[in-house]
């Protein structure tokens, strides 16, 4: 098929400033995707590429399905916009509802934003806000874990642990300490599922909240299950520990599900998989299937209680909010989204699926380059090892490789990650994994 305009001539490329990308590498070399249905993309000279990421871990219903598009033109004839301080639209309270029916029990409450750096400020903001209305105000620290993503907003930053992040940006980093991470190759490689080895990570939080005193610590915010980092599964036990210190000590849990949420590990949520209800959830991404930026904090009815109801009558209570949030088309777009996640039961396919996909994985044991390989739901990792005096490049060059075969694979460094739409079939996944077999082969 040949799209209109297939074109790309270098001197158009040169104004957009490209976000996470090496600009000029790109600019000289571009990967361009035009057009989408399904479980594939074509490039502006229509060239077909199956999508084996979810777009950015987000389209987990495939492609330009059509009750969401049909939503969303509906909404933007009906009302473009509206809005949403001290106003608001019927439409917004349906999608909370929609959010609030999938949440963990006890987490009703529902706080829309644009994007999962949003929300991770978001959630930072509402653990401080809830302690000071408690009358714990001396609780600031914000505690991450080496290797976490929370995006890239200050509270994101701050609390993100991967460095490269951070490290241009010091002046932000007051009031944050990390937890080291959970890879663990010398004990893990290659473990199916979560790995067996490392439960007793999760005892540095206890000699960092010694260290702090709990008087001081607000909030813990982890992934469930680490994605943009790599691919980090928790082993066994280490959440519930976690979870059991932040009870302890009268910590707000934050569990980060930009990634994990809406069935990308076969349950509503990675609180639902893990059987571990947090304080505060934030979520983005697949919420609309991507289709409109947005994301949501999602809150235990009692951390809303104590905001609210420490307000005197009539004043606004959280001083926070985006002109966008619960934006109408977005909203249009959830509600759309959540009905096909429950009309094709995708959840449970995801759930079907996640065996064929680790199984078929796994069988990359022993291609070239690869020193680990690590899956959980519909998501898996594939580390390389890294070439020397070259970090990096084989993840990049088995990534374009992929592509110009015709997959669309993700690289984090030398690791490939896979997270595809939750519609994958079984002959899509062979081929993702072949594909990646033969572009190893091909690099050095
Ligand atoms: N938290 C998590 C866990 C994420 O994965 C964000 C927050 C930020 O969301 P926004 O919508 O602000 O981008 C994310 C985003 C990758 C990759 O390579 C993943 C993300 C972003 C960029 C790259 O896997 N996830």
């Amino acid at each position: 098929m040949k799209l209109e305009n297939p074109s790309v001539h270098a001197s158009t490329l040169e104004h957009f400033w490209m976000p996470f990308t090496a600009n000029r590498a790109f600019k000289a070399a571009p990967r361009l995707l035009a057009k989408a249905d399904g479980m594939y993309y074509w490039t502006p000279d229509g060239r077909q590429v199956l999508d084996g990421t979810a777009g950015l871990w987000c389209v987990n219903a495939g492609h330009n399905r059509k009750p969401i598009v049909e939503a969303v033109q509906r909404q933007a004839a009906t009302m473009d916009y509206a809005p949403p301080f001290s106003m608001a639209h019927p439409i917004a309270f349906e999608a909370a509802t929609a959010v609030a029916k999938l949440a963990p029990a006890g987490m009703q409450r529902v706080f829309f934003t644009n994007s999962g750096s949003e929300s991770a400020d978001t959630a930072i903001k509402m653990a401080l806000a809830y302690h000071r209305a408690r009358g714990e105000p001396s609780r600031r620290i914000i505690i991450g874990r080496e290797r976490g993503y929370h995006g890239v907003n200050i509270g994101g930053t701050m609390a993100g642990g991967i460095p490269g992040n951070r490290k241009a940006f010091p002046a932000l980093m007051a009031g944050v300490d990390h937890i080291r991470s959970t890879h663990d190759l010398a004990r893990n490689a290659f473990s199916q599922g979560q790995p067996t080895h490392g439960a007793e990570f999760a005892d540095e939080l206890e000699r960092l909240v010694a260290f702090h005193d709990p008087s001081n610590i607000a909030a813990v915010i982890v992934e469930p299950m680490a994605g943009s980092a790599g691919v980090l599964i928790p082993p066994q036990g280490y959440l519930e520990k976690l979870a059991a210190t932040c009870k302890k000590h009268g910590i707000v849990l934050i569990f980060d599900e930009v990634i994990t949420g809406f069935g990308r590990l076969g349950t509503p949520f990675a609180a639902h998989y893990f059987n571990i209800t947090p304080d505060l959830l934030t979520c983005a991404k697949a919420i609309n299937n991507a289709a409109v930026p947005m994301g949501a904090v999602i809150a235990k009815n009692e951390i809303y209680d104590t905001i609210v109801n420490a307000a005197p009558e009539g004043q606004i209570e959280f001083l926070h909010g985006y002109t966008y949030s619960a934006h109408p088309l977005a909203c249009a777009a959830l509600l759309a989204t959540q009905q096909l996640y429950v009309d094709e039961q995708l959840f449970a396919r995801s759930q079907a699926m996640a065996p064929k996909l680790a199984a078929a994985l796994h069988s990359l044991k022993g291609a070239r380059h690869v020193i680990d390989i690590r899956n959980l739901g519909l998501v898996g990792g594939i580390e390389l090892e890294p070439r020397a005096g070259a970090v990096g490049r084989r993840g990049l060059e088995a990534h374009v490789k992929c592509f110009e075969a015709g997959v669309l694979v993700r690289f984090t460094g030398d690791i490939l990650a896979l997270s595809p739409p939750l519609i994958i079939e079984e002959a899509q996944i062979a081929r993702i994994v072949e594909t990646i077999r033969t572009a190893l082969q091909s690099i050095e």
